[in-house]
C-alpha cells in the first residue's frame, strides 16, 4: 500500500504531528544537529516529537520551574530515557548496566514502569548519546519505547507455570521484534552507523508502518490465566494464553482496550478490549501485524485525542474489524476458548517454578528503585545482581522478580535480601502491596497532581481505616495517577484516584479485582480529608456486609455506590 494511500485514508486535515513525521525522513529530522547545539539544554518541539520514537522525552524539573522562571533562567531541561525489553526480562548484567548509568548520568534512581520497562530520569542532553550507546552495548534498546509505534510488548511474568511462560515469552519477543521499526535513523544517530542512502531513493522502507508510522501509540500484552498482571483488557491488542496440562494451545485475541481520557471530554474514555476469537501460537504474529496495519490505515490522523485503536474499533464496529482482519489474513479465527482470571496483582515472596528453579517477587513501592535512608534498595539489588545467575523480571505492577534462582544459590540471595532488609517491602499492608502510582510530579509534564510521591502517604492513612475495619489482610487494588492519561491503568482498579488539580482527585470505585471491569466516577475533585471521610464508611460497610469471597469492587456495585460499567461507552453515563 502506498504512503499516499495512508495519508488519504482520513479526509480531515491531518494533525501537525503527521506532517512532522512525514518530513522527518524516517525519524531523522534535525535531531543530529539539535543534539550538537550547545547553546541550550533543550530541543525543538518538532525534534522532541521524533525523539519519542527514539525512546526519550524532553522534560523539565517542575519542582524548580517557577523559581528558575523568576530568575529568568531557562527551565531545568532534562531527558527521560525509557529502555524496553519485551516481557520485562533482563539479565543481571543488564541490570548492572541500568544501575551504573542511573548513577552516572541520571538521578540515581531506576524507575520500573507499568509496562515492564525501565525509565531513567534527569539525563541531560549532552549525555544522551553516551547513555543510549551504553544501553545498546548491553543489548537493550530505547528504540520504539515511546512514539507512534508498537510499544514494549508485555508478557505475564508468572513463575508458577515455567514451561508455558517460557513459550509465551518467546512469542512475546517474536511479535515485538516483528513490529520493531526498520529505520536505520536510530543506529545512525546514536550508534554511529554510517548514514544509509535517503529513503526517498526507496532504499529504506518501513514495511509495516509506512512513512508516517501509526496515528498513535499501540500496545500489546499477553496474559497467562489465571493471572492477569498485564491487565490484558487495557491493551490495544491482547492475547490470552490458552493452556492445558502445561501445554500452550494458542491464544484468545482481544482488541480495542485503552486507558487514556481527558477530564471534561466525554468523547474520550477508557475502554476494555473485546474478544474476537482464538488463534494458534504460530498465527499470533500475523494477527499482530495485520491489526497494526489496519490501525495504520484507518486510525484517525486528524485528532490525536481520538487516534487510539479503541476509537477506530468503537467507531467502525467489532464486526467491521473482524472482517477486515480476516480478509487481510486470508483465514478465519477460531471460536474463543474459555479461561478464568482471578487476579491482576502480584504475588510476593519465593515460589518454586515448574522447572524447579525459584523465583522471588519483591515489592517495589511505585516502581522506584533507590536508596532511601536506611532502605538500601538500589544497593541491595546491585549486590544481588553481582552474584545472580538467573534473570530479573519487571512485573506489570512495577515490582521485580528475582527469577530462575537455583536451589543452591537461593540461600545466598536470601542472605542479601536479609542483609539489605529488602523484605521491609513484603511486610507492607495488603493495600500497599496492591497499589500502583504513575510517575507524575516532578518530571511528568502532563501531571495535574502528585501521584508517586503522594500515594504512599495516603495509604498510610487509609491503612488506619483498613485496620479499624479489620481489613488489614484484605487485598484491594488501589491506583493513582496525576492526570487522566491513565499510566497506572487506574480505570481497572477497584478504587482509584485521578489527579485534577494540586491536591485534588476524582475518585472511582467498582473496578474488577482481576482487571476485567472498568470502575466508575464516585466523587469529583476531592482532597485528602474528603477521600478519607468518603472511603471510611464504605470500607466499614464492606467489612460488615460483604459476602463470602466478595471483592471490594464487586461490593461497591452490589451496595449501589456506583453502577456497573460494561463498556467504556458507558463510563461517563
Ligand atoms: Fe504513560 C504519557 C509515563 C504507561 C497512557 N506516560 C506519558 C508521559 C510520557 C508524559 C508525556 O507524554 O509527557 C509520562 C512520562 C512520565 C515521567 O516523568 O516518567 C508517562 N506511562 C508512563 C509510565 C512510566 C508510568 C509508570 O508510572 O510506570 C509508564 C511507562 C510504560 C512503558 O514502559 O512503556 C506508562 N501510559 C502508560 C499506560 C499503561 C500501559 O501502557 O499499560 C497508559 C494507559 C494505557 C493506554 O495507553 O491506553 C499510558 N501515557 C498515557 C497517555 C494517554 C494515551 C491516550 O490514549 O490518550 C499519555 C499521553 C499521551 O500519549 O499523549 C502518556
Ligand atoms: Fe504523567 Fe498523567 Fe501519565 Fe501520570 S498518568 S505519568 S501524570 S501522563
Amino acid at each position: 500500500m502506498s504512503d499516499n494511500h495512508l495519508l488519504s485514508s482520513n479526509s480531515a486535515p491531518h494533525s501537525d504531528v503527521e506532517a512532522i513525521k512525514e518530513r522527518s525522513d524516517y525519524l531523522r529530522g534535525t535531531l543530529e544537529e539539535t543534539l550538537q547545539d550547545r547553546i541550550t539544554g533543550s530541543i525543538s518541539e518538532d525534534d522532541n516529537r521524533l525523539m519519542k520514537f527514539h525512546g526519550s522525552y524532553m522534560q523539565d524539573d517542575r519542582d524548580v520551574r517557577n523559581e528558575r522562571n523568576r530568575q529568568k533562567l531557562e527551565p531545568a531541561y532534562q531527558f527521560m530515557v525509557r529502555v524496553r525489553a519485551a516481557g520485562g526480562i533482563v539479565s543481571p548484567e543488564q541490570w548492572l548496566m541500568m544501575d551504573r548509568i542511573a548513577q552516572k548520568y541520571a538521578n540515581d534512581t531506576i524507575r520500573l514502569t507499568t509496562r515492564q520497562s525501565f525509565q531513567l530520569h534527569g539525563v541531560i542532553k549532552w549525555n544522551m548519546k553516551q547513555v543510549i550507546q551504553e544501553v545498546n552495548d548491553e543489548l537493550l534498546s530505547t528504540l520504539a519505547a515511546c512514539g507512534d509505534v508498537n510499544r514494549n510488548v508485555m508478557c505475564n511474568p508468572n513463575p508458577y507455570l515455567s514451561e508455558v511462560h517460557e513459550e509465551v515469552y518467546e512469542w512475546a519477543k517474536r511479535v515485538s521484534a516483528h513490529l520493531d521499526p526498520h529505520t536505520r535513523a536510530y543506529h545512525e544517530l546514536w550508534l554511529n552507523e554510517e548514514k544509509v542512502a535517503s529513503s526517498d531513493d526507496g532504499v529504506e522502507q518501513e514495511p509495516i508502518y509506512g512513512k508516517v508510522y501509526l496515528p498513535r501509540k499501540f500496545k500489546i500484552g499477553i496474559a497467562i490465566p489465571p493471572a492477569n498482571e498485564v491487565d490484558v483488557f487495557s491493551q490495544d491488542l491482547g492475547y490470552i494464553a490458552i493452556h492445558e496440562n502445561g501445554r500452550l494451545l494458542g491464544f484468545n485475541v482481544i482488541v480495542g482496550g485503552g486507558m487514556g481520557m481527558s477530564h471534561g471530554d466525554p468523547k474520550t474514555y477508557p475502554q476494555v478490549a473485546r474478544t474476537i476469537g482464538f488463534v494458534k501460537p504460530e498465527q499470533m504474529v500475523d494477527v499482530a501485524e495485520k491489526t497494526v496495519m489496519i490501525q495504520r490505515d484507518y486510525g484517525d490522523r486528524a485528532v490525536r485525542k481520538h487516534a487510539r485503536f479503541k476509537y477506530t474499533i468503537d467507531d467502525r464496529g467489532l464486526e467491521w474489524f473482524i472482517d477486515e482482519l480476516q480478509q487481510r489474513l486470508g483465514w478465519k479465527l477460531e471460536e474463543a476458548r474459555s479461561y478464568h482470571f482471578d487476579h491482576n496483582g502480584d504475588r510476593y515472596g519465593w515460589v518454586k517454578g515448574s522447572n524447579n528453579n525459584w523465583h522471588y517477587t519483591l515489592f517495589i513501592q511505585n516502581g522506584r528503585v533507590k536508596d532511601d535512608g536506611g532502605y538500601q534498595l538500589m544497593t541491595g539489588l546491585r549486590e544481588i545482581a553481582k552474584i545472580h545467575k538467573g534473570d530479573f523480571r519487571l512485573t506489570p505492577n512495577q515490582n521485580l522478580i528475582i527469577g530462575n534462582v537455583s536451589s543452591q544459590r537461593k540461600k545466598k540471595i536470601d542472605q542479601l535480601i536479609e542483609t539489605y532488609k529488602l523484605t521491609d517491602g513484603a511486610i507492607y499492608s495488603a493495600l500497599r502491596r496492591n497499589s500502583m502510582a504513575c510517575v507524575a510530579l516532578p518530571t511528568c509534564g502532563l501531571a495535574m497532581a502528585e501521584s508517586e510521591r503522594y500515594l504512599p502517604t495516603l495509604i498510610d492513612k487509609l491503612d488506619l481505616v483498613m485496620d479499624e475495619a479489620g481489613l488489614s489482610d484484605d487485598e484491594i487494588v488501589i491506583r493513582m495517577t496525576g492526570c487522566p492519561n491513565g499510566c497506572a491503568r487506574p480505570a481497572l482498579a477497584e478504587v482509584s484516584f485521578i489527579g485534577k488539580a494540586p491536591g485534588k482527585y476524582n475518585m472511582y470505585l467498582g473496578g474488577g479485582f482481576a482487571g476485567n471491569r472498568l470502575n466508575k466516577l464516585y466523587r469529583e475533585n476531592i482532597g485528602e480529608n474528603e477521600i478519607l471521610s468518603e472511603l471510611r464508611p464504605i470500607l466499614l460497610k464492606y467489612a460488615k456486609e460483604r459476602k463470602d469471597g466478595e471483592h471490594f469492587g464487586d461490593f461497591c456495585i452490589r451496595a449501589e455506590y456506583v453502577k456497573e460499567v460494561h463498556s467504556g461507552l458507558d463510563f461517563h453515563d
